[in-house]
Protein backbone atom coordinates (compact mmCIF):
# COMPACT_ATOMS: atom_id res chain seq x y z
CA UNK A 1 0.00 0.00 0.00
CA UNK A 2 1.38 3.86 -0.47
CA UNK A 3 1.56 5.72 2.19
CA UNK A 4 0.34 9.50 1.97
CA UNK A 5 3.49 11.33 1.09
CA UNK A 6 2.21 14.37 3.26
CA UNK A 7 2.04 11.78 6.39
CA UNK A 8 5.75 10.66 6.02
CA UNK A 9 7.04 13.99 4.94
CA UNK A 10 5.82 15.55 8.15
CA UNK A 11 6.83 13.20 10.23
CA UNK A 12 10.31 13.60 8.90
CA UNK A 13 10.31 17.76 9.59
CA UNK A 14 9.71 16.34 13.69
CA UNK A 15 12.91 14.28 14.18
CA UNK A 16 14.20 14.27 18.20
CA UNK A 17 17.24 15.72 18.93
CA UNK A 18 17.96 13.03 20.90
CA UNK A 19 17.46 9.26 21.78
CA UNK A 20 13.87 8.12 23.31
CA UNK A 21 12.91 5.33 24.69
CA UNK A 22 9.00 4.38 25.60
CA UNK A 23 10.22 3.84 29.32
CA UNK A 24 8.61 2.55 32.47
CA UNK A 25 5.40 5.09 31.71
CA UNK A 26 5.66 6.21 28.45
CA UNK A 27 8.32 9.34 27.43
CA UNK A 28 9.85 11.75 29.51
CA UNK A 29 12.02 14.82 29.18
CA UNK A 30 12.69 18.47 29.75
CA UNK A 31 9.67 19.94 28.07
CA UNK A 32 11.43 22.14 25.29
CA UNK A 33 12.81 18.33 24.10
CA UNK A 34 9.44 16.64 23.82
CA UNK A 35 7.65 18.44 20.46
CA UNK A 36 8.81 16.17 17.97
CA UNK A 37 8.20 12.99 20.45
CA UNK A 38 4.98 13.91 20.96
CA UNK A 39 4.10 14.98 17.36
CA UNK A 40 5.37 11.47 16.30
CA UNK A 41 3.60 9.91 19.44
CA UNK A 42 0.10 11.07 18.07
CA UNK A 43 1.15 9.72 14.61
CA UNK A 44 1.84 5.94 16.31
CA UNK A 45 -1.09 6.56 19.12
CA UNK A 46 -3.51 6.85 15.39
CA UNK A 47 -1.59 3.78 13.99
CA UNK A 48 -2.77 1.67 16.87
CA UNK A 49 -6.19 3.07 16.40
CA UNK A 50 -6.07 1.64 13.03
CA UNK A 51 -4.84 -1.18 13.93
CA UNK A 52 -7.70 -3.13 15.95
CA UNK A 53 -11.17 -2.54 15.91
CA UNK A 54 -11.63 -0.37 18.51
CA UNK A 55 -13.22 3.15 18.84
CA UNK A 56 -10.11 4.49 20.34
CA UNK A 57 -7.30 4.74 21.98
CA UNK A 58 -5.87 7.44 24.56
CA UNK A 59 -3.05 9.84 24.69
CA UNK A 60 -1.72 11.37 27.98
CA UNK A 61 0.54 14.53 27.98
CA UNK A 62 1.67 14.28 31.98
CA UNK A 63 5.46 13.82 33.61
CA UNK A 64 3.20 12.62 36.82
CA UNK A 65 5.53 13.48 40.06
CA UNK A 66 8.72 14.87 37.81
CA UNK A 67 9.37 18.34 38.16
CA UNK A 68 7.54 20.81 36.49
CA UNK A 69 9.65 21.38 33.41
CA UNK A 70 9.53 18.58 32.69
CA UNK A 71 6.86 16.75 30.70
CA UNK A 72 5.98 13.12 28.85
CA UNK A 73 3.63 11.44 26.94
CA UNK A 74 1.81 8.15 27.20
CA UNK A 75 -0.37 6.28 24.91
CA UNK A 76 -3.45 4.01 26.37
CA UNK A 77 -4.56 1.00 24.50
CA UNK A 78 -8.43 0.56 23.80
CA UNK A 79 -9.17 -1.69 27.14
CA UNK A 80 -8.14 1.49 29.08
CA UNK A 81 -4.83 -0.13 29.92
CA UNK A 82 -1.06 0.75 29.39
CA UNK A 83 0.14 0.42 25.85
CA UNK A 84 0.78 -3.15 24.75
CA UNK A 85 4.88 -3.89 24.66
CA UNK A 86 4.95 -4.60 21.33
CA UNK A 87 3.87 -1.06 20.81
CA UNK A 88 6.28 0.21 23.34
CA UNK A 89 9.32 -1.23 21.20
CA UNK A 90 7.23 -0.06 17.67
CA UNK A 91 6.69 3.52 19.55
CA UNK A 92 10.47 3.74 20.55
CA UNK A 93 12.05 3.07 17.10
CA UNK A 94 8.97 5.29 15.27
CA UNK A 95 10.27 8.45 17.52
CA UNK A 96 13.89 7.88 16.89
CA UNK A 97 13.81 6.90 13.05
CA UNK A 98 15.51 8.25 10.11
CA UNK A 99 13.65 6.52 7.84
CA UNK A 100 10.03 6.42 9.22
CA UNK A 101 8.69 5.68 5.36
CA UNK A 102 9.88 1.63 6.46
CA UNK A 103 8.12 1.74 10.05
CA UNK A 104 5.39 2.90 8.82
CA UNK A 105 5.21 -0.08 5.98
CA UNK A 106 6.23 -2.57 8.10
CA UNK A 107 3.11 -1.64 10.31
CA UNK A 108 1.16 -1.92 7.56
CA UNK A 109 1.86 -5.37 6.86
CA UNK A 110 2.72 -6.63 10.35
CA UNK A 111 -0.08 -4.62 12.21
CA UNK A 112 -1.95 -4.45 9.57
CA UNK A 113 -2.50 -0.60 9.70
CA UNK A 114 -4.22 0.79 7.15
CA UNK A 115 -2.61 4.21 6.34
CA UNK A 116 -5.18 5.98 3.64
CA UNK A 117 -6.34 9.29 4.65
CA UNK A 118 -9.46 9.04 2.56
CA UNK A 119 -11.47 6.20 3.86
CA UNK A 120 -15.08 6.66 3.98
CA UNK A 121 -15.27 3.65 6.61
CA UNK A 122 -15.80 5.02 10.40
CA UNK A 123 -12.33 6.07 11.49
CA UNK A 124 -11.21 5.49 15.26
CA UNK A 125 -10.65 8.82 17.93
CA UNK A 126 -7.56 9.21 19.72
CA UNK A 127 -8.76 10.84 22.84
CA UNK A 128 -6.18 13.23 24.56
CA UNK A 129 -6.01 14.60 27.89
CA UNK A 130 -3.38 16.78 29.97
CA UNK A 131 -1.96 18.02 32.83
CA UNK A 132 -1.65 21.25 34.46
CA UNK A 133 1.85 22.16 33.05
CA UNK A 134 2.10 24.97 31.33
CA UNK A 135 3.77 22.77 28.23
CA UNK A 136 1.29 20.51 28.44
CA UNK A 137 -1.56 22.34 26.44
CA UNK A 138 0.61 23.87 23.45
CA UNK A 139 1.78 19.69 23.47
CA UNK A 140 -1.05 18.69 22.73
CA UNK A 141 -2.08 20.67 20.12
CA UNK A 142 0.87 18.87 18.09
CA UNK A 143 -1.09 15.57 19.14
CA UNK A 144 -3.95 17.13 17.30
CA UNK A 145 -1.95 17.93 14.14
CA UNK A 146 -0.73 14.84 14.00
CA UNK A 147 -4.18 12.77 14.25
CA UNK A 148 -5.89 14.70 11.93
CA UNK A 149 -2.86 14.03 9.32
CA UNK A 150 -3.99 10.85 9.27
CA UNK A 151 -7.24 11.23 9.27
CA UNK A 152 -8.69 10.63 12.77
CA UNK A 153 -10.97 12.03 14.85
CA UNK A 154 -9.20 14.40 17.48
CA UNK A 155 -11.49 14.06 21.00
CA UNK A 156 -9.71 16.63 23.33
CA UNK A 157 -10.90 16.26 27.24
CA UNK A 158 -9.05 19.14 28.28
CA UNK A 159 -7.21 18.74 32.26
CA UNK A 160 -8.16 15.76 32.97
CA UNK A 161 -6.32 13.23 35.39
CA UNK A 162 -4.20 10.20 33.74
CA UNK A 163 -6.44 8.02 35.57
CA UNK A 164 -9.58 9.66 33.70
CA UNK A 165 -8.43 9.70 30.65
CA UNK A 166 -7.63 5.85 31.00
CA UNK A 167 -11.04 5.67 32.22
CA UNK A 168 -12.76 7.05 29.39
CA UNK A 169 -11.24 5.09 27.07
CA UNK A 170 -12.41 2.12 28.72
CA UNK A 171 -16.20 2.71 28.84
CA UNK A 172 -16.04 4.48 25.49
CA UNK A 173 -14.96 0.71 23.78
CA UNK A 174 -16.14 -1.18 26.37
CA UNK A 175 -19.65 0.05 27.11
CA UNK A 176 -19.74 2.32 24.35
CA UNK A 177 -21.01 5.28 26.58
CA UNK A 178 -19.81 8.83 26.02
CA UNK A 179 -17.16 9.04 28.15
CA UNK A 180 -16.82 12.49 30.80
CA UNK A 181 -16.05 13.62 34.32
CA UNK A 182 -20.27 13.26 34.87
CA UNK A 183 -20.56 9.25 34.50
CA UNK A 184 -17.15 8.78 36.08
CA UNK A 185 -18.03 11.10 39.01
CA UNK A 186 -21.48 9.28 39.43
CA UNK A 187 -19.85 5.60 39.70
CA UNK A 188 -17.83 6.92 42.41
CA UNK A 189 -20.78 8.65 44.08
CA UNK A 190 -22.97 5.52 43.82
CA UNK A 191 -20.34 3.20 45.36
CA UNK A 192 -19.90 5.60 48.46
CA UNK A 193 -23.84 6.09 48.44
CA UNK A 194 -24.14 1.86 48.63
CA UNK A 195 -21.72 1.59 51.12
CA UNK A 196 -23.27 4.32 53.54
CA UNK A 197 -26.12 2.30 53.34
CA UNK A 198 -25.00 -1.20 54.10
CA UNK A 199 -21.83 -1.35 55.69
CA UNK A 200 -20.41 1.80 57.26
CA UNK A 201 -20.02 1.45 60.88
CA UNK A 202 -21.06 4.98 62.14
CA UNK A 203 -23.06 7.01 59.95
CA UNK A 204 -23.36 9.99 62.57
CA UNK A 205 -23.97 13.30 61.48
CA UNK A 206 -21.54 14.50 63.94
CA UNK A 207 -18.57 12.46 62.74
CA UNK A 208 -15.43 14.72 63.55
CA UNK A 209 -13.58 13.61 60.59
CA UNK A 210 -11.49 15.77 58.28
CA UNK A 211 -9.68 15.15 55.36
CA UNK A 212 -6.78 17.11 53.93
CA UNK A 213 -5.86 16.43 50.52
CA UNK A 214 -2.78 17.12 49.35
CA UNK A 215 -3.02 18.39 45.57
CA UNK A 216 0.44 18.66 45.05
CA UNK A 217 -0.27 21.81 42.92
CA UNK A 218 -1.67 19.67 39.99
CA UNK A 219 -4.71 18.58 38.06
CA UNK A 220 -6.16 16.54 40.93
CA UNK A 221 -7.23 19.41 42.78
CA UNK A 222 -9.88 19.56 39.77
CA UNK A 223 -10.90 16.58 39.87
CA UNK A 224 -10.76 17.06 43.87
CA UNK A 225 -13.18 19.52 43.55
CA UNK A 226 -15.16 17.89 41.11
CA UNK A 227 -15.60 14.82 43.74
CA UNK A 228 -16.72 17.21 46.27
CA UNK A 229 -19.68 18.45 43.90
CA UNK A 230 -20.68 15.06 43.10
CA UNK A 231 -20.71 13.07 46.31
CA UNK A 232 -21.38 13.71 49.43
CA UNK A 233 -18.01 12.83 51.40
CA UNK A 234 -18.04 15.60 54.61
CA UNK A 235 -15.17 17.74 55.48
CA UNK A 236 -12.59 17.65 52.85
CA UNK A 237 -10.08 20.12 52.93
CA UNK A 238 -8.06 20.82 49.76
CA UNK A 239 -4.74 21.68 49.99
CA UNK A 240 -1.54 22.98 47.60
CA UNK A 241 -4.22 23.38 44.74
CA UNK A 242 -2.23 25.54 42.59
CA UNK A 243 -0.89 28.19 44.14
CA UNK A 244 2.49 26.54 44.71
CA UNK A 245 4.78 24.90 42.14
CA UNK A 246 3.76 21.65 40.93
CA UNK A 247 4.95 18.47 43.02
CA UNK A 248 7.59 20.81 44.80
CA UNK A 249 8.05 19.69 48.34
CA UNK A 250 4.73 18.44 48.03
CA UNK A 251 2.75 15.18 46.73
CA UNK A 252 2.68 11.40 46.55
CA UNK A 253 6.02 11.04 45.91
CA UNK A 254 7.75 13.25 47.59
CA UNK A 255 5.92 12.44 50.75
CA UNK A 256 6.86 8.83 50.62
CA UNK A 257 10.49 8.79 49.56
CA UNK A 258 11.09 11.72 52.18
CA UNK A 259 8.42 10.85 55.42
CA UNK A 260 8.36 14.92 55.73
CA UNK A 261 5.27 16.88 56.21
CA UNK A 262 4.28 18.81 52.52
CA UNK A 263 5.03 22.63 52.22
CA UNK A 264 1.91 23.83 52.25
CA UNK A 265 1.31 26.66 49.58
CA UNK A 266 -2.36 28.15 50.39
CA UNK A 267 -2.53 27.08 54.81
CA UNK A 268 -5.45 29.30 55.60
CA UNK A 269 -7.20 26.20 54.61
CA UNK A 270 -6.03 24.15 57.20
CA UNK A 271 -6.01 26.27 59.87
CA UNK A 272 -9.85 26.10 59.64
CA UNK A 273 -10.03 22.41 60.90
CA UNK A 274 -11.11 22.37 64.76
CA UNK A 275 -8.40 21.89 67.22
CA UNK A 276 -10.38 18.36 68.45
CA UNK A 277 -10.68 17.03 64.82
CA UNK A 278 -9.24 13.60 63.50
CA UNK A 279 -7.50 14.45 60.57
CA UNK A 280 -6.68 12.11 57.41
CA UNK A 281 -3.85 13.57 55.07
CA UNK A 282 -3.10 12.39 52.35
CA UNK A 283 -0.93 12.99 48.89
CA UNK A 284 -1.99 12.75 45.74
CA UNK A 285 1.03 13.21 42.77
CA UNK A 286 0.91 15.53 39.90
CA UNK A 287 -1.28 13.55 37.42
CA UNK A 288 -3.21 12.22 40.02
CA UNK A 289 -2.61 8.14 39.79
CA UNK A 290 -0.63 7.67 43.01
CA UNK A 291 -2.17 8.18 46.70
CA UNK A 292 -0.32 7.87 49.83
CA UNK A 293 -1.93 8.64 53.14
CA UNK A 294 0.64 10.33 56.39
CA UNK A 295 0.06 10.82 60.00
CA UNK A 296 2.71 13.49 61.30
CA UNK A 297 4.01 13.00 64.49
CA UNK A 298 3.12 16.21 66.01
CA UNK A 299 -0.90 16.44 66.25
CA UNK A 300 -0.99 20.25 66.00
CA UNK A 301 -2.50 20.48 62.68
CA UNK A 302 -2.63 24.04 63.22
CA UNK A 303 1.44 24.63 63.37
CA UNK A 304 2.12 22.08 60.67
CA UNK A 305 1.58 24.70 57.42
CA UNK A 306 5.31 25.54 57.42
CA UNK A 307 8.54 24.68 56.15
CA UNK A 308 9.19 22.62 59.61
CA UNK A 309 10.77 19.29 58.38
CA UNK A 310 8.37 17.53 60.37
CA UNK A 311 8.57 13.74 60.11
CA UNK A 312 5.11 11.70 59.29
CA UNK A 313 4.68 7.90 59.11
CA UNK A 314 3.88 7.02 55.53
CA UNK A 315 1.02 4.56 54.96
CA UNK A 316 1.99 3.60 51.63
CA UNK A 317 0.31 1.29 48.82
CA UNK A 318 1.01 -1.45 51.15
CA UNK A 319 -1.37 -0.27 53.80
CA UNK A 320 -4.24 0.30 51.06
CA UNK A 321 -3.57 -3.35 49.65
CA UNK A 322 -4.11 -4.71 53.52
CA UNK A 323 -7.13 -2.98 53.86
CA UNK A 324 -8.40 -3.17 50.71
CA UNK A 325 -7.61 -7.13 51.35
CA UNK A 326 -9.16 -7.19 54.54
CA UNK A 327 -12.59 -5.59 53.81
CA UNK A 328 -12.81 -8.33 50.46
CA UNK A 329 -12.37 -11.39 52.42
CA UNK A 330 -14.91 -9.32 55.39
CA UNK A 331 -17.94 -9.49 52.72
CA UNK A 332 -16.68 -12.88 51.17
CA UNK A 333 -16.87 -14.89 54.10
CA UNK A 334 -20.42 -13.79 54.53
CA UNK A 335 -21.25 -15.04 50.38
CA UNK A 336 -18.91 -18.48 51.10
CA UNK A 337 -17.84 -18.26 47.48
CA UNK A 338 -15.38 -19.51 45.39
CA UNK A 339 -13.74 -16.54 44.07
CA UNK A 340 -10.11 -15.81 43.78
CA UNK A 341 -8.82 -13.37 45.31
CA UNK A 342 -5.32 -12.44 44.53
CA UNK A 343 -3.30 -9.85 46.18
CA UNK A 344 -0.04 -8.23 44.08
CA UNK A 345 3.14 -6.43 45.17
CA UNK A 346 6.56 -5.68 44.21
CA UNK A 347 9.57 -6.48 46.00
CA UNK A 348 9.74 -2.77 47.23
CA UNK A 349 6.28 -4.38 49.58
CA UNK A 350 7.52 -4.59 52.83
CA UNK A 351 8.14 -7.82 54.58
CA UNK A 352 5.49 -7.22 56.88
CA UNK A 353 2.59 -6.88 54.79
CA UNK A 354 3.59 -9.42 52.75
CA UNK A 355 3.36 -11.73 56.28
CA UNK A 356 0.44 -9.99 57.11
CA UNK A 357 -1.57 -11.16 53.81
CA UNK A 358 -0.36 -14.28 53.69
CA UNK A 359 -1.33 -14.62 57.32
CA UNK A 360 -4.86 -13.83 56.32
CA UNK A 361 -5.25 -17.13 54.50
CA UNK A 362 -7.95 -17.89 52.04
CA UNK A 363 -9.18 -16.35 49.78
CA UNK A 364 -6.19 -14.48 49.78
CA UNK A 365 -3.13 -15.45 47.31
CA UNK A 366 -0.32 -13.06 47.53
CA UNK A 367 2.28 -12.72 44.64
CA UNK A 368 5.03 -10.33 43.96
CA UNK A 369 5.76 -9.32 40.44
CA UNK A 370 8.69 -6.46 38.42
CA UNK A 371 7.89 -2.91 39.01
CA UNK A 372 5.70 -0.97 36.75
CA UNK A 373 1.73 -0.88 36.61
CA UNK A 374 1.38 -3.35 33.96
CA UNK A 375 2.98 -5.97 35.26
CA UNK A 376 0.62 -5.65 38.82
CA UNK A 377 -2.16 -5.37 36.35
CA UNK A 378 -1.83 -8.09 33.96
CA UNK A 379 -1.13 -10.34 37.04
CA UNK A 380 -4.11 -9.06 39.22
CA UNK A 381 -5.97 -9.51 36.21
CA UNK A 382 -5.87 -13.35 35.84
CA UNK A 383 -8.19 -13.64 40.05
CA UNK A 384 -11.69 -13.00 39.75
CA UNK A 385 -10.45 -10.26 42.14
CA UNK A 386 -7.39 -8.46 41.97
CA UNK A 387 -5.88 -6.30 44.42
CA UNK A 388 -2.40 -4.49 43.48
CA UNK A 389 -0.50 -1.40 44.87
CA UNK A 390 2.87 -0.66 44.14
CA UNK A 391 4.30 0.62 47.70
CA UNK A 392 4.51 4.49 45.90
CA UNK A 393 0.58 4.32 46.33
CA UNK A 394 -0.70 2.82 42.49
CA UNK A 395 -2.63 0.34 42.61
CA UNK A 396 -6.73 -0.59 42.39
CA UNK A 397 -8.96 -3.73 42.75
CA UNK A 398 -9.97 -5.06 39.85
CA UNK A 399 -13.34 -7.32 39.51
CA UNK A 400 -13.68 -9.72 36.30
CA UNK A 401 -16.88 -10.05 34.71
CA UNK A 402 -17.15 -13.73 36.26
CA UNK A 403 -16.79 -11.76 39.94
CA UNK A 404 -19.28 -9.54 38.86
CA UNK A 405 -22.10 -11.49 36.94
CA UNK A 406 -21.84 -14.27 40.34
CA UNK A 407 -21.82 -11.15 42.93
CA UNK A 408 -25.06 -9.61 40.42
CA UNK A 409 -26.59 -13.61 40.97
CA UNK A 410 -26.55 -13.46 44.79
CA UNK A 411 -27.96 -9.72 44.67
CA UNK A 412 -31.57 -11.11 42.99
CA UNK A 413 -31.47 -14.32 44.40
CA UNK A 414 -30.73 -13.28 48.59
CA UNK A 415 -31.57 -11.36 51.01
CA UNK A 416 -30.17 -10.58 54.31
CA UNK A 417 -26.35 -10.26 55.12
CA UNK A 418 -25.60 -12.25 52.05
CA UNK A 419 -27.25 -9.60 49.70
CA UNK A 420 -26.00 -7.19 51.43
CA UNK A 421 -22.47 -8.32 51.46
CA UNK A 422 -22.77 -8.92 47.70
CA UNK A 423 -23.98 -5.33 47.02
CA UNK A 424 -20.89 -3.68 48.81
CA UNK A 425 -18.42 -5.86 46.75
CA UNK A 426 -20.11 -4.59 43.75
CA UNK A 427 -19.69 -1.05 45.02
CA UNK A 428 -16.57 -1.58 45.59
CA UNK A 429 -15.84 -2.33 41.82
CA UNK A 430 -17.58 0.78 41.67
CA UNK A 431 -15.35 3.05 42.97
CA UNK A 432 -12.22 1.22 42.57
CA UNK A 433 -11.02 2.31 38.84
CA UNK A 434 -11.30 -0.74 36.50
CA UNK A 435 -8.73 1.00 34.35
CA UNK A 436 -5.89 1.49 36.32
CA UNK A 437 -5.06 2.66 39.32
CA UNK A 438 -6.64 6.49 40.63
CA UNK A 439 -6.11 8.23 43.46
CA UNK A 440 -9.26 10.19 43.23
CA UNK A 441 -10.99 6.65 43.50
CA UNK A 442 -8.77 5.76 45.71
CA UNK A 443 -9.13 8.08 48.18
CA UNK A 444 -13.19 7.61 48.44
CA UNK A 445 -11.76 3.63 48.17
CA UNK A 446 -10.11 4.00 51.72
CA UNK A 447 -12.13 6.26 53.23
CA UNK A 448 -14.93 4.23 52.34
CA UNK A 449 -13.30 1.47 53.70
CA UNK A 450 -11.60 2.74 56.62
CA UNK A 451 -15.41 3.75 57.42
CA UNK A 452 -16.50 0.25 56.97
CA UNK A 453 -13.77 -1.46 59.68
CA UNK A 454 -15.76 1.77 61.88
CA UNK A 455 -12.32 3.32 61.81
CA UNK A 456 -12.55 7.14 63.04
CA UNK A 457 -8.39 7.60 63.25
CA UNK A 458 -5.62 6.38 61.05
CA UNK A 459 -3.78 4.42 63.72
CA UNK A 460 -6.25 1.77 63.77
CA UNK A 461 -5.36 1.03 60.33
CA UNK A 462 -1.51 1.95 60.90
CA UNK A 463 -1.81 -0.50 63.95
CA UNK A 464 -2.45 -3.89 61.51
CA UNK A 465 0.94 -4.33 61.14
CA UNK A 466 4.29 -2.77 62.14
CA UNK A 467 7.05 -2.03 59.11
CA UNK A 468 10.26 -3.21 59.50
CA UNK A 469 12.80 -0.78 59.30
CA UNK A 470 13.91 -0.03 56.06
CA UNK A 471 16.13 1.88 54.03
CA UNK A 472 16.02 3.61 50.68
CA UNK A 473 18.73 5.27 48.42
CA UNK A 474 18.97 6.65 44.85
CA UNK A 475 22.69 5.76 43.36
CA UNK A 476 23.99 7.59 40.14
CA UNK A 477 26.34 5.79 38.80
CA UNK A 478 27.89 6.13 34.68
CA UNK A 479 26.36 2.66 33.68
CA UNK A 480 23.10 1.18 35.23
CA UNK A 481 22.68 -1.28 32.59
CA UNK A 482 24.75 -3.05 33.65
CA UNK A 483 22.63 -4.63 36.34
CA UNK A 484 20.76 -7.39 35.50
CA UNK A 485 17.99 -8.64 37.98
CA UNK A 486 15.84 -12.23 37.88
CA UNK A 487 13.23 -13.33 40.39
CA UNK A 488 11.00 -10.38 40.24
CA UNK A 489 13.58 -8.07 40.60
CA UNK A 490 14.97 -10.04 44.02
CA UNK A 491 18.01 -11.08 42.62
CA UNK A 492 20.71 -9.59 41.07
CA UNK A 493 22.22 -12.15 37.97
CA UNK A 494 24.93 -9.02 36.59
CA UNK A 495 27.62 -7.73 37.23
CA UNK A 496 29.42 -10.68 38.69
CA UNK A 497 30.90 -8.67 41.99
CA UNK A 498 27.48 -7.30 42.90
CA UNK A 499 25.81 -10.50 42.55
CA UNK A 500 28.40 -12.33 44.62
CA UNK A 501 28.07 -9.87 47.32
CA UNK A 502 24.57 -9.41 47.42
CA UNK A 503 24.02 -13.84 47.55
CA UNK A 504 26.68 -13.96 50.37
CA UNK A 505 25.40 -11.44 52.33
CA UNK A 506 21.59 -12.56 51.99
CA UNK A 507 22.95 -15.95 53.33
CA UNK A 508 24.86 -14.01 56.11
CA UNK A 509 21.74 -12.45 57.46
CA UNK A 510 18.93 -14.14 56.31
CA UNK A 511 16.77 -11.89 58.09
CA UNK A 512 17.48 -9.22 56.23
CA UNK A 513 16.27 -8.49 52.08
CA UNK A 514 17.92 -6.64 49.54
CA UNK A 515 17.11 -5.11 46.20
CA UNK A 516 19.00 -3.25 43.51
CA UNK A 517 17.54 -2.44 40.34
CA UNK A 518 18.30 0.59 37.58
CA UNK A 519 15.09 2.83 37.46
CA UNK A 520 13.22 2.30 34.35
CA UNK A 521 12.94 6.34 34.37
CA UNK A 522 15.87 7.90 35.77
CA UNK A 523 19.40 7.61 35.11
CA UNK A 524 20.34 6.03 38.93
CA UNK A 525 19.79 2.83 40.37
CA UNK A 526 17.63 2.00 43.27
CA UNK A 527 18.44 0.38 46.28
CA UNK A 528 16.64 -0.88 48.92
CA UNK A 529 16.62 -2.77 52.24
CA UNK A 530 14.65 -4.17 55.23
CA UNK A 531 15.56 -6.07 58.40
CA UNK A 532 14.85 -6.02 62.06
CA UNK A 533 17.82 -3.53 62.99
CA UNK A 534 17.86 -0.18 61.34
CA UNK A 535 21.92 0.17 62.26
CA UNK A 536 22.59 -3.52 60.77
CA UNK A 537 21.20 -3.13 57.74
CA UNK A 538 22.53 0.51 57.24
CA UNK A 539 26.20 -0.80 57.12
CA UNK A 540 24.91 -3.49 55.27
CA UNK A 541 23.62 -1.27 52.43
CA UNK A 542 26.94 1.12 52.75
CA UNK A 543 28.80 -2.38 51.82
CA UNK A 544 26.10 -2.93 48.34
CA UNK A 545 26.59 0.83 47.92
CA UNK A 546 30.47 0.58 47.53
CA UNK A 547 29.94 -2.45 45.63
CA UNK A 548 27.42 -1.03 42.89
CA UNK A 549 29.57 2.20 42.63
CA UNK A 550 32.83 -0.07 41.97
CA UNK A 551 30.85 -1.87 39.14
CA UNK A 552 28.53 0.26 37.45
CA UNK A 553 31.14 3.25 37.40
CA UNK A 554 30.47 6.61 39.31
CA UNK A 555 29.39 9.46 37.23
CA UNK A 556 31.81 11.90 35.69
CA UNK A 557 31.56 15.35 37.49
C1 LIG B 1 6.54 4.63 36.87
C2 LIG B 1 5.48 3.58 36.92
C3 LIG B 1 5.39 2.95 38.29
C4 LIG B 1 6.73 2.44 38.73
C5 LIG B 1 7.78 3.51 38.61
C6 LIG B 1 9.13 2.90 38.81
C7 LIG B 1 3.37 3.63 35.75
C8 LIG B 1 2.07 4.34 35.54
N1 LIG B 1 4.18 4.17 36.62
O1 LIG B 1 6.21 5.71 37.67
O2 LIG B 1 4.51 1.87 38.22
O3 LIG B 1 6.70 2.02 40.07
O4 LIG B 1 7.75 4.05 37.28
O5 LIG B 1 10.09 3.86 38.64
O6 LIG B 1 3.66 2.62 35.14
P1 LIG B 1 11.62 3.50 38.67
O7 LIG B 1 11.83 2.45 37.59
O8 LIG B 1 12.31 4.78 38.41
O9 LIG B 1 11.88 2.94 40.02
MG1 LIG C 1 1.63 9.73 38.41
Amino acid sequence: MTIDENIICEIQNWKPSQLFSYGTAGFRARANLLPPVVFRCGILAAARALSVPCVCVGLMITASHNPSEDNGVKIIEPDGSMLDEKWERIASKLINSENPREILQELCFEENVCWTTDSKSIRPAVYVGYDSRESSEPLSRLVEQAVKLMGLKYKCFGRVTTPQLHYFVKVANEDGIQANKENYFQRLSMGWDILSQYAFADNSESENVFRVVDCANGVGHEAMQDLTHFTKIDNIVCVNTGNGELNKHCGADFIQKNTVFPIISDPFHIKSIPSNALVHFCSLDGDADRLVYFIPEKTEYSSLSGSSNQRVRVLEGDRLSVLAAIVVKKFLDLLQSNLSVGVIQTAYANGASTQFLKDLGKPIQVECVSTGVKHLERAARRYDIGIFWEANGHGTILFSENAKSFLRKIIESTTGQKKNAALCLLALSSIANQATGDAICNFVLAESLLKVMGWQDLVSWESLYQDLPNCYKALHVQNKELIQTTDQERKVTAPHSLSVVMKNLSESNPSYRFLVRPSGTENIVRLYGEGPSLPTLKCLMEQIETVVLQACGTPES
